[in-house]
């Protein structure tokens, strides 16, 4: 054990000696799929660490939703570049921290650090990495805190961008992931990017956000937030919606359906789940497709009615969705 960090740290040492003159930029990079808080991560962690003397670049793993594409353009801000392959270079993921939503070929990459708000994800790495999880509600409020730590100023477009990023993950506050740092962060945020009503804000945002749900093509709709997880060695895809208006989100439930089913028998989910997820009622018409349908709907006191249920109060995925399935999915295995 001794002997093997021996040679980790000669072999770190020899890297930092070799590589001072024209290293390349770390990489920094949210998830698949990404959302506002990966984008708006990968922009001000980086930023944060250029300004500390670590050059780095955001790059993203899709194109900005149009959620994050309206946020982009209110506060001036160019969408990171969308790059595929990171092998050999060295890597911060934000926003997640798992290998199913991480880029391909990370295994060969070099992940220098973790900064995320999800639940542990199974990553492993050869070298010691600087990490920083907090169950907080947004990756991007534990990077205002970084900043605020470095005494690093954050520009006005960037504080725009994160507080964004930090509305879209909690819901304006209504998830239950919320805490009372992201409503801190949010607040000192929008005194920087000269947001004064913030609830206005909010609400643009979001119905930018949902403003193609009833025109855009449903594949593409169900891929928007679609995240893949492995539980108990079983491939669980689970993708949420999220508008101020249910009907925006339940008037195409059954072509929904139909495409869920269509790709959990085609790309071998053992189950399949979206969340309608309504910021109004605060709730989310859950649609479930493939295994443990039963055992699902228990778990959360409802029943499934053609593939579906109204579960009140639940519009955090990671909080009250990702916990659920894999107590079901650990249990159904044994
Ligand atoms: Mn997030």
């Amino acid at each position: 054990m001794i002997a093997r960090y021996k040679i980790a740290l000669i072999s770190g040492l020899f890297m930092l000696l070799g590589s001072s003159a024209h290293a390349a930029p770390v990489l920094v990079v949210g998830h698949k799929n990404p959302d506002s808080d990966s984008i708006f991560a990968a922009i001000s962690l980086a930023y944060l660490k250029s300004q500390q003397g670590t050059p780095a670049v955001a790059i993203a793993q899709g194109q900005p939703n149009p959620e994050t594409q309206f946020v982009l353009d209110y506060f001036g801000l160019l969408a990171p570049s969308l790059v595929l392959k990171v092998a050999g270079n060295q890597v911060v993921l934000v926003d997640h921290n798992n290998y199913a939503q991480a880029p391909e070929d990370i295994k060969e990459a070099e992940i220098v650090g973790i900064v995320d708000h999800h639940n542990l994800g199974g990553i492993s790495t050869d070298e010691p990495v600087e990490v920083l999880i907090k169950p907080v509600g947004s990756t991007n409020t534990i990077i205002w805190q970084l900043y605020q730590r470095a005494g690093v100023a954050i520009p006005s477009a960037i504080a725009g961008g994160m507080l964004s990023a930090i509305f879209s993950d909690t819901l304006v506050f209504r998830s239950p992931s919320t805490t009372d740092l992201d409503r801190t962060a949010v607040k000192s945020l929008a005194a920087i990017a000269n947001v004064n009503d913030i609830q206005k804000y909010g609400q643009q945002m979001f119905l930018a956000g949902e403003a193609d749900l009833i025109t855009a093509p449903i594949v593409s709709l169900l891929q928007r937030d679609f995240k893949n997880f492995d539980m108990s060695g079983n491939k669980v895809g689970v993708a949420q919606l999220t508008a101020m208006s249910v009907d925006l989100l339940t008037d195409r439930k059954d072509d929904y359906l139909a495409e869920m089913q269509k790709q959990q028998k085609e790309q071998g989910y053992k189950s399949l789940i979206l969340m309608l997820t309504d910021i109004q009622s605060e709730g989310t018409e859950l649609l479930v497709v493939g295994e443990n349908q039963l055992a699902i709907g228990n778990a959360l006191n409802v029943s499934l009615k053609n593939h579906s249920a109204w579960v009140a109060g639940v519009m955090s995925r990671k909080r009250q969705i990702i916990p659920v399935l894999e107590k079901v999915f650990d249990q159904h295995d044994k």
